[in-house]
């Protein structure tokens, strides 16, 4: 007998281990200016896991009071990485429950002599984590994919030895975004004692570990603690409207008394184009630069800086550069437009997934999946199914690839309150983090819920205005995949985003059937709810290097045709006017729990995991810039695959 628990490993340690609070604003990215000094603590930290049946060991002895190395054995593990994949351990692999890191770091006695305030930011830690600071508990966060931030001003020591140390637990339960459940394999002709496994209702690896940078950064006591940008357009002109928060050490409040902002905007170029004065305004950009997405303009990721300066009393000064692209969002019930112009997205689904590193930020992976995209001729993906790393955000907003920006409420169900108001809490520190990214032009609640349940139909309604409530300038949507009858969100959303599989999940092997299949489906969407609509997964997995003609599953061949089938159902859809894009599922394969129907990993990317590409990749490269109005060179295009798109007559 197998029993499905709701209480999880390391819950109650969690109880234990949380002195401190939680902090859910994971404050402006670290970045150098004349008032910041950013200092990284990557690399390679001490490591050690909590074994599977004593999980509170770590608490009980206090592993985070000394150096973990004077407490037992620990091994050497990168930040950032997930911990999962680097080593031989399959119990590192497979681990579940807490996992501890530490290292220790310096901070100059200049920043004391100089009264600066001192934070800790991490980039993210999956799933809950808690941070100590020389053995005190310093802040816990529930929730991987967003950033950690504390003071550690008055915790650090100046010009000595400082400990960090983290633990983190990878734990997933009913109500945790995403959820999961621990099962507890009792019987014991099957199982050994104490026996449990995770479970979740998601495909991909849930990798755990430090998956982004961590960084120590000053700032002066009076400081930007936040910064709104919105922009608009008027004829040739740009308008930016700002609003810059600022705050100050308790001690320090009465200075917040004289204290004043001044914006200088600056070009891409970095020469001075306007100025401001007052923390919060508009600010009239003549003839300004547009941000536009990906070959729909000359230039695409055009950006200003603002920078952003604060002054307190004694004039001491705070300053942050603010990057910002000038565009406008616009949506109605059959367009999504940008500048003014309808946008169709050409995009992928994606994941933070590499081998060895698992989830963990890499910049040559980062550098090459945007080298790809360019060159398949995309101009958006979706962070399916979570907030991705803001470096690569970053790079989103600098080449002009639009973003759906996506929470980490992967198949969710039961739709309870506590689940609720923990969704609410993640899609407001999510808006809170990329709100001002020019890249960003929809926020998706989630993919593939069981929005059936009848639960689903208050739950997304609150969930979605809530969100609206944080930023109404952007469109909301929720990926749906329940039969549209059933559905209970779509009314809830402003653009209706569906995942299908025909002749994969269904009718496989019956390519012919998909054209017909799609565009009865994504038109019924349509009249249903009277909104834009468009599909954010189709595809097909396939081996590398397995090829059969006639096509067959899992070939090359048949991955190809399946998305060629799907073209012309994409390309009569749009032609209806109320089609506003496409993405493929997946851009690169995967990292999947073990099982039968996952072939070492998911295969459906138009990549390999190692980001080489197949047939699929050629094929929706010829596509892409097709749609896109650009033709590519014939010669361009390999042999293998012209034969099999001059069988289309859209070839
Ligand atoms: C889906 C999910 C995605 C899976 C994909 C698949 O609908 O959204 O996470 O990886 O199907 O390959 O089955």
């Amino acid at each position: 007998m197998e029993t499905w628990t709701v209480v999880a490993l390391g819950i109650v340690t969690l109880a234990v281990g949380t002195h401190a609070k939680d902090n859910s604003w994971g404050g402006l990215y670290p970045r150098e200016s004349a008032s910041r000094e950013v200092r990284s603590l990557d690399g390679l930290w001490n490591f050690r896991l909590s074994p599977l049946h004593d999980p509170d060991k770590g608490f009980r002895e206090e592993w985070y009071a000394q150096p973990m190395c004077k407490t037992g054995p620990v091994i050497s593990m990168a930040v950032p990485s997930s911990y999962n994949d680097v080593t031989q351990d399959k119990a590192l692999r497979d681990h579940i429950g807490w996992a501890w890191y530490d290292r220790t770091f310096y901070v100059p006695t200049r920043w004391q002599s100089d009264n600066l305030r001192v934070v800790l930011r991490l980039g993210s830690a999956h799933y809950n984590s808690i941070i100590y600071l020389n053995g005190e508990a310093l802040t816990s966060h529930e929730g991987g994919h967003l950033p950690i931030m504390a003071e550690i001003t008055k915790g650090v020591v100046y010009g000595k030895e400082n400990l960090i140390t983290v633990a983190i637990n990878n734990t997933l339960t009913p109500e945790t975004i995403p959820q999961g459940s621990i099962i507890h394999h009792n019987d014991s002709t099957r199982y050994p004692p104490g026996y449990f496994t995770q479970s979740y209702n998601f495909d991909f690896t849930n990798y755990a570990g430090l998956h982004r940078p961590v960084y120590i950064y000053t700032t002066p006591q009076t400081y930007i603690d936040d910064i709104l940008v919105t922009t608009d357009i008027d004829g040739k002109d740009g308008i930016i409207t700002y609003n810059v928060t600022y705050s100050t050490s308790q001690e320090e409040s009465q200075h917040l008394l004289g204290v004043g902002c001044s914006i200088k905007v600056l070009n891409n170029k970095g020469d001075h184009v306007t100025s401001a004065m007052g923390c919060y305004g508009s600010i009239l950009v003549t003839n300004a630069s547009l941000w536009w997405p990906y070959l729909m303009a000359e230039e695409s990721g055009y950006m200003y800086t603002l920078l952003v300066a604060v002054s307190d009393e004694t004039g001491r000064l705070d300053i942050y550069p603010q990057k910002v692209g000038i565009r406008a969002v616009g949506w109605n019930s059959t367009t999504l437009t940008i500048n003014n112009r309808p946008m169709y997205l050409r995009g992928c689904g994606k994941h933070e997934d590499a081998d060895i590193r698992g989830k963990g930020l890499d910049y040559p992976l980062v550098v090459k999946d945007f080298s790809l995209l360019k060159w398949l001729g995309a101009n958006s993906f979706r962070t399916s199914h979570y907030p991705y790393a803001e470096e690569i955000m970053d790079m989103a907003d600098q080449e002009g690839i639009m973003i759906v920006d996506e929470s980490p409420a992967v198949g969710l169900s039961g739709f309870g309150e506590t689940l609720m108001n923990k969704h609410i809490s993640v899609m407001k520190e999510l808006v809170r983090r990329d709100k001002n990214r020019p890249s960003v032009i929809m926020w998706s609640v989630g993919n593939e819920p069981q929005s059936n349940q009848a639960a689903a139909k208050d739950y997304f309604s609150k969930v979605v205005s809530a969100t609206k409530s944080e930023d109404s300038s952007r469109p909301v949507t929720c990926v749906l995949n329940r039969p549209k009858e059933k559905d209970q969100a779509g009314r809830s959303l402003d653009v209706i985003l569906v995942n299908r599989y025909y002749s994969w999940y269904g009718d496989t092997g019956h390519l012919e059937v998909i054209k017909l299949q799609t565009v009865t489906e994504f038109s019924e969407w349509h009249a249903l709810h009277n909104k834009p609509v468009m599909i954010s997964e189709y595809g097909a997995g396939s081996i590398p290097g397995f090829h059969m003609d006639p096509a067959f599953t899992w070939t090359e061949e048949y991955q190809a045709e399946l998305m060629v089938q799907n073209f012309e159902a994409f390309d009569e859809l749009r032609s209806r006017g109320y089609f506003v894009g496409e993405m493929i599922w997946n851009f690169a394969d995967f990292a999947t729990p073990q099982g039968h129907t996952r072939a070492a990993g998911n295969k459906k990317g138009i990549f390999t995991r190692n980001r080489q590409p197949k047939m699929a990749a050629h094929v929706l490269r010829y596509h892409y810039h097709k749609v896109a109005n650009i033709s590519l060179i014939a010669d361009q295009i390999p042999l293998c695959f012209t034969s099999l798109m001059s069988e289309n007559n859209d070839f």
